[in-house]
């Protein structure tokens, strides 16, 4: 496993979200990681309008940096735009907001990650009907990302975050129900270990709609400051064919550089 490629979260712009795990100057972020042996940058963007791709490529690239994927989720954080609101002109927006991302996802070669931009249901929304219109925005946006050859990979997430798509059977019943082959998705270790009856064959069941993966231990420090075995979930991991970036998306504690360090260490030495 020691061939395989790592990347970690970093939000192109100042961020909420606890587990981005580098935020704030970008140039300075992006030298540090490739420093560390980081092979590629998750980039968090908020809105592709504040950021110029050829920019970000220009960093990158100095840095021997792939960008494996593109989060959204600060969207939903920072603006509240949502696949499920119950206002047609929020949903429009987020939707809108996803094909912007099409472009730079494209330029890259990097997955449109789905996160938060789902929604979480408000109390006046039905389940059924919040089910619906998640469908059909996964259709509309994934038809835009295939003319550009791009993937999009919906991340369960545990049920103290959303209600909608928790764990990897209803991951693959709502890969049913969009019908896309560039529909898969993203699975994180953190989310895992709170919703899967069993880790190792969650990831089997997914198999190969994993189009992305996160790693941060139980308590969603770095790797191996937890209780859960890197060893065995990556391995599972490869046997099912995998060959994208395990992506580092872990709280920056005891600090971000810290952190950092102490992931690649665990991880390389499985
Ligand atoms: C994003 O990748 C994630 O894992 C979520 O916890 C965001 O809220
Ligand atoms: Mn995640």
């Amino acid at each position: 496993m020691n061939s395989m490629r790592l990347s970690i979260v970093l939000s192109t712009h100042a961020a909420q979200f606890e587990a981005a795990t580098f935020k704030g100057d970008f140039e300075n972020n992006v030298a540090n990681i490739a420093e560390m042996g980081y092979d590629g940058v998750e980039l968090a963007i908020r809105d592709p309008k504040l950021v110029d791709v050829d920019e970000l490529d220009r960093v990158v690239s100095r840095h021997n940096l792939r960008v494996p994927a593109i989060g959204t989720g600060q969207a939903w954080g920072e603006e509240g735009l949502s696949f499920t609101d119950s206002d047609p002109a929020v949903r429009e927006a987020a939707i809108e907001r996803v094909k912007s991302h099409v472009p730079g996802a494209a330029h890259f070669d990097a997955a449109i990650i789905i996160g938060l931009l789902r929604g979480i249901v408000k109390p006046e929304v039905d389940h059924d009907q919040a089910m619906a219109w998640l469908v059909e925005a996964l259709q509309e946006c994934g038809a835009a990302a295939a003319e550009a050859g791009v993937r999009i990979a919906l991340e369960p997430l545990n049920r103290y975050e959303t209600t909608l798509i928790n764990d990897v059977a209803e991951g693959l019943d709502l890969i049913e129900q969009v019908g896309a082959d560039n529909f898969g998705l993203l699975l994180d270790t953190f989310h895992m270990n709170i919703e899967e009856p069993s880790i190792e064959g969650s990831i089997r069941q997914a198999g190969d709609r994993i189009f992305h993966f996160h790693v941060a231990d139980s308590n969603r420090w770095y790797p191996g400051a937890g209780h859960l075995d890197f060893s065995a979930l990556l391995e599972t991991l490869f046997d099912t064919g995998y060959a994208g970036f395990v992506s580092g998306e872990f709280i920056p504690e005891p600090d971000a550089e810290t952190a950092a360090r102490e992931a690649i260490v665990h991880l390389r030495s499985l």
